[in-house]
C-alpha cells in the first residue's frame, strides 16, 4: 500500500550561497509540500555523483519534468523505492543523466512532504526505531584551500569540536566562542586583518599552514576555559585538492613543500601529535586507500575520515572496509545522489563501526534538512560549519529537534557518544 502518495513534483532554478546556479525542488505528496535545494561542494571528489548534467541547471529542470509523471503515485516517505525509480529514470552509474541535483532535491522534498503529512518531525521519518541522539558540531574556524583565497592556508579547514558539551545550546555556543577567540588572535599579530571569510564562514586570514594550526590550537584551549568543559581540534586537508599526480606529491604552495606520499603521512602524524588533533578529515587524496591504511597504522586515537576518500558511495566504502583505510567517514546526501542512497551508505558503515559525521557542501542553502539526516543516521557529528546563514540554519534546526525530543521524552536528547576525545 502506498503510504504517502506524490502528487506534484515543480523545480525551479535558484542560487547557492556562493550565489551559484542550482535547483529547488517542491514535491507535492499526501496533503502536503515539501521542498529542497541542492548544495554544491568546491573541492569535488572525482567519484562523487554528477551534480548537473551536460547543459547544467536549465537541462536539469528540463530533464525533471520530462520524467516526473515517472515518480507521481510512488510513495514519498518510502527514500529507497524513490532512489530505485531514480536510478531506473537515470540509467548511469552518477546520476549524470539527470544530475546528482535533481536526485538530491526530489528525494530530500519528498520526505519532508511525507514527513509534514504523516506529522512526524523528516528524523523520526527516515529512522522511526532508533532513540535520537545530537550530533556534536563539527564547526570550521580557520579556512583555506580551495574555501578561500591564495592567501589564506592550503588546508582546507580547521575544525572545532566541543565534545566536552552535554547539551546541544552549550555546544553550539562553544563553536561561537572558538570563531570569536580565533578572530581576536588572528588580529594580535596582524592589526589590519579585515575580517575576511571563506565560503563556509571560516576566517580566511593571510596565515601559513603551521601558523593556522597554531592560532587554532590557542583559540580552541581559550574558548575551552572560558566555557568550562573541553574542546578539540580538527583537521579537513582536502588533500586531494594539494596531491599533483603527475609529480606524485603534495603540494603545499604556501610553505613552498612538496611532499612525497610517505612524507604526507608523517607529516599528518607530526601535526596530530603536535596540536593533539581528534579528527583528521582527507589526509590523503582521493584515490588512496593504502597510503590511508598505513596512516592508520601509527595513528590510533584519532579518526581518520574518508570525504573524497568514499564519497558516499558503498562500493567504495567496501574497498576502503577490505582496505582498512579508515575508521571514519563523511556523510554527504549529494555526493550520493538521493537520500536513499546516502542511507545505504550509513547503514554499511554503522554495521562496519565507521564513525559516521554528517556534512553541508562549501555552496551550501538555507535548508536543514541535513540536521535530520545526522540525527537518523546516528552520526556523530554534524559537520556544517559555525557563522552565516546557511550555515547557522542547519545549527538551530538541532536546536528545534532538541525541543521536540524534549516535549515527547521529558528531558533533553543526549549527545551522541563519540569515541576518540
Ligand atoms: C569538504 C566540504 C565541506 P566541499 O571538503 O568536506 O566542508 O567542502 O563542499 O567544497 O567539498
Ligand atoms: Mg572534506
Amino acid at each position: 500500500m502506498v503510504a504517502v502518495s506524490i502528487k506534484e513534483i515543480v523545480g525551479r532554478l535558484c542560487f547557492n550561497s556562493r550565489g551559484q546556479e542550482t535547483i529547488e525542488v517542491d514535491v507535492k505528496a499526501g496533503d502536503c509540500l515539501g521542498r529542497a535545494m541542492a548544495p554544491a561542494g568546491a573541492s569535488v571528489g572525482r567519484f562523487e555523483a554528477q551534480n548537473f548534467p551536460k547543459g547544467g541547471v536549465r537541462e536539469a529542470l528540463r530533464l525533471l519534468k520530462e520524467y516526473s509523471t515517472r515518480l507521481i503515485g510512488l510513495d514519498a516517505s518510502d527514500p529507497k523505492a524513490l532512489t530505485s525509480a531514480l536510478r531506473r529514470i537515470d540509467g548511469t552509474p552518477n546520476y549524470s543523466k539527470i544530475g546528482g541535483a535533481v536526485a538530491y532535491a526530489v528525494s530530500m522534498a519528498a520526505a519532508e512532504a511525507a514527513a509534514l503529512h504523516l506529522k512526524k518531525p523528516l528524523y523520526s521519518l527516515i529512522s522511526p526505531k532508533v532513540e535520537p541522539k545530537l550530533p556534536f558540531p563539527l564547526g570550521n574556524f580557520i579556512g583555506g584551500g580551495k574555501h578561500a583565497g591564495p592567501g589564506a592556508p592550503d588546508i582546507q579547514e580547521l575544525l572545532a569540536c566541543p565534545v566536552g558539551a552535554k547539551r546541544i545550546e552549550d555546544a553550539l555556543r562553544a563553536n561561537i566562542v572558538v570563531h570569536s577567540e580565533a578572530r581576536r588572535l588572528i588580529e594580535k599579530n596582524q592589526p589590519l586583518f579585515a575580517g575576511g571569510k571563506g565560503d563556509e564562514g571560516a576566517w580566511a586570514a593571510n596565515l601559513g599552514n603551521e601558523e593556522a594550526l597554531m592560532v587554532a590550537a590557542e583559540a580552541v584551549t581559550a574558548a575551552s576555559d572560558k566555557i568550562g568543559f573541553r574542546i578539540r581540534l580538527g583537521v579537513d586537508f582536502a588533500a586531494t585538492s594539494l596531491w599533483n599526480e603527475k609529480e606524485g606529491v603534495y603540494v603545499y604552495a604556501r610553505s613552498a613543500k612538496k611532499l612525497s606520499p610517505e612524507e604526507q603521512i608523517q607529516f599528518v602524524a607530526e601535526l596530530k601529535d603536535r596540536f593533539d588533533l581528534f579528527y583528521l578529515e582527507d589526509p590523503l587524496h582521493e584515490d588512496a586507500f593504502e597510503d590511508f591504511y598505513e596512516l592508520s597504522k601509527s595513528v590510533k586515537d584519532a579518526l581518520i575520515v574518508g570525504d573524497d576518500l568514499l564519497v558516499t558511495n558503498t562500493s567504495r566504502l567496501q574497498t576502503a572496509l577490505s582496505k582498512r583505510s579508515c575508521n571514519g567517514a563523511i556523510l554527504k546526501v549529494n555526493q550520493a545522489g538521493s537520500l536513499g542512497d546516502a542511507l545505504e551508505f550509513a547503514e554499511l558503515a554503522t554495521a562496519n563501526n565507521i564513525v559516521l559525521t554528517t556534512s553541508h557542501r562549501s555552496g551550501d542553502t538555507t535548508d536543514s534538512h541535513i540536521s535530520h539526516i545526522a540525527v537518523a543516521t546516528g552520526s556523530k557529528m554534524i559537520k556544517t560549519g559555525i557563522m552565516g546563514g546557511e550555515r547557522v540554519a542547519k545549527l538551530n534546526e538541532l536546536l528545534r529537534i532538541n525541543e521536540r525530543i524534549s516535549l515527547e521524552s521529558g528531558s533533553e536528547a543526549s549527545m551522541a557518544s563519540l569515541p576518540y576525545v
